[in-house]
């Protein structure tokens, strides 16, 4: 089910919260739409609408329990703001913005957080082609300047074509918003004439860009020494690291039957060492036969003190113990 560490998150609304980066750029974003913004809609959402509903297929891999945080066998903490689409279509608005958080067991490293934060657009229009690809290339103008973005075919199942709009970043390029033309059986499910497009944008990573903010994990702080250099005048601010404390790097092995999946070790690294962790990767893999060694080396870091050996130890040998119990693994 769904941990405590994540649990927590919920009614957080780091979206709704004035002077927060993630706030300011979603009033941003909606000054360039002047369209309605549900900011407000409860992320506790039915199968049906985070995933039937947007013709996602029953065995796609989105659906697992290694994906997604399930609440009860019917209902998830909704993966992507794309939940809503649906219901806002049925109740009669044909052009409106949603914002809010989205959960998901996913990589950790700066980019990736089990929480994070859409801000979704929908519009039933003619040409929508045309005038999606206006609205985006306008709005990632309007927020990033001179930004290098560019335009990548991509594959959702509830949009034909779709698309993807990454930004470079730190010499590669970042994700940051994914849309395309509403698929005709979803409008024609809905007794809907005509056609739309849709976009859902990860508020963190442009966040990120444009404050150059090195750690996803820092909107997260209460601390005032990262809240207030946004308060006033939060255009132009680029983030100053006011912490900066040593990483203290551990590797653990183990075996693992084929039934492993990553980003359900992943899930409990985050609940044992919350935001004591910092990055993930997988260093090594050696099959043989049905089993195969997975060696992972984990960076913790503290944004606000330096960590001991000792107290680390004692992180890792919970994750030892708690993924023997629970991932059917063999420590090697
Ligand atoms: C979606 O979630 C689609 N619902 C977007 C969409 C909406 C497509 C409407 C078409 C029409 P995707 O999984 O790519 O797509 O996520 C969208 C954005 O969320 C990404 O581009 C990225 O900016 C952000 N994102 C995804 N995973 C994470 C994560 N773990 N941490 C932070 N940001 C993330
Ligand atoms: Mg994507």
């Amino acid at each position: 089910m769904v941990p405590d560490f994540i649990r927590n998150k919920i009614g957080i609304n780091l979206h709704n919260k004035k002077g927060h980066p993630l706030y300011n750029l979603r009033k941003k974003i909606q000054d360039y739409f002047h369209m309605y913004t549900f900011d407000n809609l409860y992320p506790v959402v039915s199968v049906e609408d985070n995933f039937d509903s947007l013709l996602i297929p029953p065995d796609h891999p989105s659906r697992r329990t290694s994906d997604t945080f399930y609440t009860d066998d019917t209902h998830v903490l909704r993966t992507h703001t794309s939940a809503h689409q649906v219901n806002l279509l049925r109740k009669g608005y044909r052009s409106f913005l949603m914002c809010g958080d989205v959960y998901r067991k996913d990589e950790i490293d700066s980019t990736h957080y089990p929480v994070f934060h859409q801000l979704e657009g929908l519009k039933i229009c003619r040409s929508p082609i045309m005038d999606l690809h206006k609205n985006m290339e306008g709005l990632l103008k309007f927020i990033m300047g001179d930004a290098e973005v560019r335009k990548v075919n991509s594959y959702f199942p509830f949009t034909n074509p779709s698309w993807e709009y990454e930004v470079l970043w730190q010499n590669r390029w970042l994700e940051i918003a994914g849309c395309g033309i509403i698929h005709p059986d979803i409008l024609k499910n809905l007794k809907i004439e005509g056609t739309g497009w849709a976009f859902g944008i990860g508020l963190e990573r442009i966040a990120m860009v444009l404050h150059q903010i090195p750690d996803i994990r820092l909107f997260w702080l209460k601390d005032e020494r990262f809240l207030n250099q946004f308060k006033n005048n939060y255009e132009h601010v680029i983030f100053k690291e006011f912490s900066s404390h040593p990483p203290c790097t551990k590797d653990i092995s183990f075996w693992t039957k084929p039934d492993f999946q990553q980003t359900e070790f992943f899930s409990l690294i985050r609940e044992v060492a919350g935001d004591l962790v910092e990055d993930v990767k997988n260093i090594d893999t050696f099959t043989k036969g049905d089993k195969t060694l997975l060696c992972f080396r984990i960076v913790y870091r503290s944004m606000d003190r330096t960590l001991t050996n000792e107290e680390i130890n004692e992180v890792q040998e919970k994750i030892r113990k708690m993924a023997v119990k629970n991932l059917n693994i063999e420590i090697r």
